[in-house]
Order: C-alpha cells, then structure tokens, then sequence
C-alpha cells in the first residue's frame, strides 16, 4: 500500500478551557494548538492534533516552533518521496533534531489516514486490544486546599479510577495529608512538574506515609541521574513524564533506576510508533506505563485512547471527559468517561468524528500545502 497524500492542511485553532489549569510551573486558560489533517489521492482525511502549548513553560516547543517546524521542514519531507507505512516517518523526520510534538502531529495525521484506508481502527493499528480503557483525572493546584477536596470530591464520585494532584514546594505535603484524610482510600499520586531538587529529598520523603501509587517528575524535567540517587531514597516509585523525550531515554532511565513507572505522551516522545516502543520496551522490563495528557481537543484525545489499548498501559491515565476541559469538543460523539471507564470506538482510524463546523469556529488562521507535482 503506498499513502498517497496529496495536501496537508495546518489550522491554529484557539479554545477556552472550562476552568484555568494551574501547575508548578503556570496556568493555563486559553488553548491554542494546531490541528494537522493530511488528504489522500481520493479525499480521506486523517487527523492529528500538536500538544505544544502556547509558552514553553512544560517543554522548549511552542505552537509557533511547531508551526514552523511543519512548514518548512515536515511537511517537506513528508512529500519528499513516497511513503508505504506511517512507521516510515520517524527515520524520515530523524533529519531534524528533536522537535518532537511537531513531529508528532504530523505522524499522528498520518497513521489516522493509514487506518481509515486498512478500514480498521487506530488502536488495531497500533496492535491494542482492549476494548475499554480506565482512566484516572489530573487536578491542577487550586485556590484553597477546600477547594481541592470538593473538585476531588465530585471526580470521585463521577467514578474516576485515580486522582492526580498537582504539587509544588508550598502545596505538598500538608495538602496532600489533607486529601488522605478526606480521601483515605482513593488511588492517588502527586505531579510536581520537576518543581524540587535533590536538596528537598526531605521534603519527598515526607510524601511516603500516604501511599501514594507514585510521584510523577519530582526533579528537572531534563534529568535522569539525581532521579537514580533519589528513587531509592523513597519507598514511593517515581513516574518520569518530562524526562522522557525517546526510547533512548527511557532504556537508560530504567537501566539507572531512576523510576518504576513512566508516563508516555506521544508529542513528547516524538510519536505514535516511539510511543509504541516505549510501550514494548517497558513491557519487556517489567514496568508499567500509562498515558499522561496535555489538555488536549477531541483529535489528540482520540490518539490518546488508541494508543492506551495497548496492554502495558497498565495504570490509568490522563485522559479524562472532552466535558472535563471544554464546553464543546471539535469530535462527535465527545470522550464520555462512565465509571472511569472509556469505551474504545471502533471505527475506522482514530474512530471519531472531527466536527467541521466547530473546528471552523475555532479557527484562527489555516494554510494548505500541497504537494509538488511529480515530473
Ligand atoms: O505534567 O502531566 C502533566 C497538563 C499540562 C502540562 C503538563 C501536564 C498536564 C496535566 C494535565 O497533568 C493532563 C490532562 O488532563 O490533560
Ligand atoms: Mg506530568
């Protein structure tokens, strides 16, 4: 089968979050992203969605570095010479250093596309086999610590399998000892978005007695060796998310023991098929992944889902309800979450579909690329 795509269409879509998103690093209330729909030969479309956000407070990428990226060099190389299978692509991009959302989001459209031509759905694709997925829901740090017990409060009674809670030095512990009390049973783990250093292993240490399922980044998010001293210093496991960029990353982070549990995002690790090894590579060692998110719209959840099917996405991840972020998602029907679960849809590609009228509405600004003609 050869993919004969014959335009490549780059929106830059803005939407409002329901309720700012608050971090150690930042909030979020406006998203903007870009949304990458490749065209076959016959006018199959495929979908992809870029995580980058709008500032690099989570990672050097923007949504202007991406947009870049894609039009002067991806998408060039996309159309630089024919292509059989979307697990092509990464050697292709391998030409550009890093970038890895960008990338991603290209790569994502193209394996969409590639499964609505095989007729079967991503997750298939890909080699997943669940039907349903468990998902668990990330809480950003809120005004008050009543505050966070009462959101806490309502995701676990609407049956989420496990609360994410953002921490920072200033809204750790004392707020999570909170959260136990309240909470004494509830699968929970802490994010610290790389907010402390090895200086604070106290402070960490401090998080044992909670039973939490894991500490997610606690140190840089370009660090794998003071993780290695500081993993063993806990009994909690840590779950890497900003550390890991590559399989590379995560071979070498396991070999150091610098966690027991990684988080994979496709943009971050550069794409579906990286994801994928990642997946297998744990697999194979005995540790558990799961799938983090990064606010996404309907098109990136959609790939979240499909590459959760995979069987070593043992843990339930980010991936909440479209109604959690957004009054309207850009996909029909929405990602509805039921007793914390996600029914996986099976139809073909990515298996929703993109609501064209909403994606206009939260269109900025589109350009189309098309292909070269060929001599
Ligand atoms: O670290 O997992 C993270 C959101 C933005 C940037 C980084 C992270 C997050 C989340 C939210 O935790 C996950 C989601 O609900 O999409
Ligand atoms: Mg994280």
């Amino acid at each position: 089968m050869t993919i004969n795509i014959e335009y490549v269409i780059l929106r830059h879509l803005q939407m409002e979050l329901k309720a700012p998103f608050t971090t150690s690093f930042g909030t979020f209330q406006t998203k903007e992203f870009i949304l990458v729909e490749v065209v076959d030969c016959d006018g199959v479309s495929g979908w992809g969605e870029s995580v980058a956000f709008s500032v690099p407070w989570y990672s050097e990428e923007t949504v202007k570095t991406n947009w870049h990226m894609l039009e002067e060099f991806l998408v060039p190389l996309l159309f630089s010479k024919p292509l059989r299978h979307p697990a092509e692509l990464p050697e292709r991009f391998a030409a550009i250093r890093q970038n890895n959302m960008a990338k991603a989001a290209l790569e994502g459209a193209v394996w969409d596309l590639y499964a609505k031509r095989l007729g079967v759905p991503l997750c298939q694709a890909l080699g997943g086999t669940k039907k349903e997925i468990e998902v668990g829901v990330s809480i950003g740090i809120q005004p008050t610590v009543d505050d966070l017990l009462q959101v806490i409060e309502r995701y676990v009674a609407q049956g989420y399998r496990r609360i994410k809670v953002k921490i920072k030095p200033g809204w750790d512990v004392d707020v999570i000892r909170d959260v136990r009390r309240a909470f004494p049973d509830v699968p929970l783990m802490a994010d610290a978005n790389s907010a402390y250093t090895l200086a604070d292993a106290k402070r960490l240490q401090a998080l044992d007695e909670f039973g939490l399922m894991m500490i997610e980044q606690p140190l840089a998010a370009d660090d794998l060796v003071d993780h290695a001293r500081l993993q063993p210093l806990l009994k909690t496991p840590i779950c890497l998310d900003e550390s890991i960029r590559s399989y590379d990353d995560a071979r070498k982070a396991l070999d150091l023991g610098s966690c027991r549990i990684i988080n994979i995002k496709i943009g971050r690790v550069g794409g579906l098929w990286e994801a994928k090894r990642i997946h297998d590579l744990c697999a194979e060692r005995g540790v558990p992944v799961w799938c983090g998110g990064m606010l996404e719209a309907g098109v990136g959840r959609a790939h979240n889902i499909a590459i959760t099917t995979l069987e070593n996405f043992a843990l339930p991840g980010d991936t909440a309800a479209s109604s959690h972020y957004w009054e309207r998602d850009i996909i029909t029907p929405e990602v509805e979450v039921h007793n914390g679960l996600i029914r996986v849809p099976n139809a073909p590609g990515i298996g929703y579909d993109v609501d064209r009228r909403q994606v206009e509405r939260y269109t900025q600004f589109a350009k189309l690329f098309h292909r070269a003609p060929t001599a």
